[in-house]
């Protein structure tokens, strides 16, 4: 079955995180993505965090799987050359460098631009224009700067970032986007763009919903959903850290389940939605709670919320989290476990989705890794692995380039690829 972006060809000029998430789901999409790497070192993630020794990390494996490396020396002449060739054969180039360094390699976007007017140009930076767009940036760098962790964690507790890579991954989804929308513009205009996604902007654009209550705090001085209000605590000036509260106007919070004392995952989120409020009082044999003028509103409720969460966890906690998804799910009451990530490795939907895929490596064997989250139905993603280092740099420089056998020789033996 033919793919979303056959025929896109992608210089794929990224490294660590954000920049590859973004071209390893081109690639996902059909296109032709090809990996520049420095010889003899490549990515530096190749060799981060690594589980066997001398093999590329997961860390690299699970972030550029379906795409092709060639290793070139771009601070070279001749590498220069090679590059060169490549922007002209490209429709998108994506690059992760710290602020100034293609420059600085002599590739500003003017030089792109000469060499291929066509060139959708794509930048992750970890700020945009202003007065920290020099500095180098990494994950938790932008969920601080973006608004993540002021707005997460315990109101007691330090602001505290996510597991979720929401600086990087996230930044690499919105880049995405700006690829394939300035491509889109292309077919009508002929001309290419640069794309920019600083990782700040992506970060923030996912707390979209703490600026809503920052200017909701500002008109009212208090916000109704938050912790802070039931235990009648004052609100500071900024959006405090919520726990974890609902960032919507439905109250949740995670409560305990069976086995809670043993296992720090057997916990449950639980949305006391309005429309449900009759089963909630139902399931947890607190019927009054229905039709008592001081729970069946959710105005009524929101004052108290803390001691109808202690009350509904007294139910959960005689229920495994899986039971309690079961029941609560009857009543279409929204719910869900906290899954820890040795259950989602063993998800069998997941598993059927391939949203968690296995993956076979020719040096590490197999491993799993997060397949496309996105579906398309005409163009479906085939997971494959990541490419050795250089495995593809004879292939792209005789076949898409037209250097002869000699000529790839001669470089290899200069050290420019
Ligand atoms: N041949 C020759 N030189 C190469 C090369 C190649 N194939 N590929 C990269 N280089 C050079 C760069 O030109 C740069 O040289 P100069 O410093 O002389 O300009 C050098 O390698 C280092 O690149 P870098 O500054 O991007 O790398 P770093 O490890 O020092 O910084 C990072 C890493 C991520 C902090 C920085 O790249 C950055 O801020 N990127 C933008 C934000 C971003 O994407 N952050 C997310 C990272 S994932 O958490």
């Amino acid at each position: 079955m033919s793919k979303a972006l056959d025929g896109v060809r992608v210089l794929d000029f990224t490294h660590v995180q954000s920049g590859p998430s973004c071209t390893q789901l081109l690639a996902w999409f059909g296109a032709d993505v090809i990996k520049v790497e420095r010889p003899g070192v490549g990515d530096a993630t190749r060799a981060q965090l690594r589980d066997i020794p001398g093999v590329d990390s997961l860390y690299f494996t699970m972030l550029n799987s379906n795409k092709r490396s060639v290793t070139l020396n771009t601070k070279d002449p001749k590498g220069k050359e090679v590059l060169e060739k490549l922007i002209r054969e490209c429709d998108v180039m994506v690059e992760n460098f710290a602020p100034g360094a293609l420059d600085r390699m002599g590739f500003s976007w003017e030089r792109i631009q000469e060499l291929n007017p066509k060139m959708v140009m794509a930048s992750v930076k970890g700020f945009g224009p202003g007065q920290y767009e020099d500095c180098k940036v990494y994950e938790n760098v932008a969920q601080c700067t973006g608004g993540a962790a002021s707005t997460t964690g315990f109101a007691d507790g330090p602001p505290t970032v996510s597991g979720a890579q929401i600086g990087d991954s996230g930044t690499g989804l919105h880049l995405a986007l700006g690829v394939v929308t300035a491509l889109y513009q292309a077919k009508a205009t002929g001309k290419g763009q640069k794309v920019l996604a600083p990782m700040q902007d992506a970060v923030l654009n996912l707390c979209r919903v703490k600026l809503r209550d920052q200017q909701r705090l500002e008109r009212t001085g208090e916000m109704k959903e938050y912790p802070q209000y039931a235990k009648g605590e004052e609100f500071g000036d900024a959006v405090p850290r919520a726990g974890n509260a609902s960032g919507g106007g439905q109250p949740g919070w995670i409560l305990k389940c069976k086995g809670w004392e043993n296992d720090p995952n057997a916990y449950i989120y639980f949305i006391t939605q309005a429309a449900v409020w009759e089963p909630i009082c139902k399931v947890i044999g607190k019927e009054e709670w229905a039709t008592d003028p001081g729970y069946a509103t959710l105005e009524a409720r929101l004052p108290k919320l803390e001691s109808i969460f202690a009350t509904i966890e007294e139910w959960t906690k005689t229920k495994t989290k899986f039971e309690a998804m079961d029941i609560l799910n009857k009543y279409n009451i929204p719910c869900g476990p906290v899954l820890s990530m040795k259950e989602i490795a063993n998800d069998p939907s997941l598993r059927e989705s391939g949203t968690i895929v296995e993956v076979d490596h020719p040096e590490r064997g197999k491993y799993l890794t997060v397949g496309n989250p996105i579906k398309l139905s005409a163009s479906p993603t085939e997971v494959g692995p990541s490419p050795l280092l250089g495995e593809h740099t004879d292939e792209v420089l005789s076949a898409l380039l037209g250097y002869s056998a000699e000529d790839i020789e001669a470089m290899r033996a200069e050290k420019v690829i």
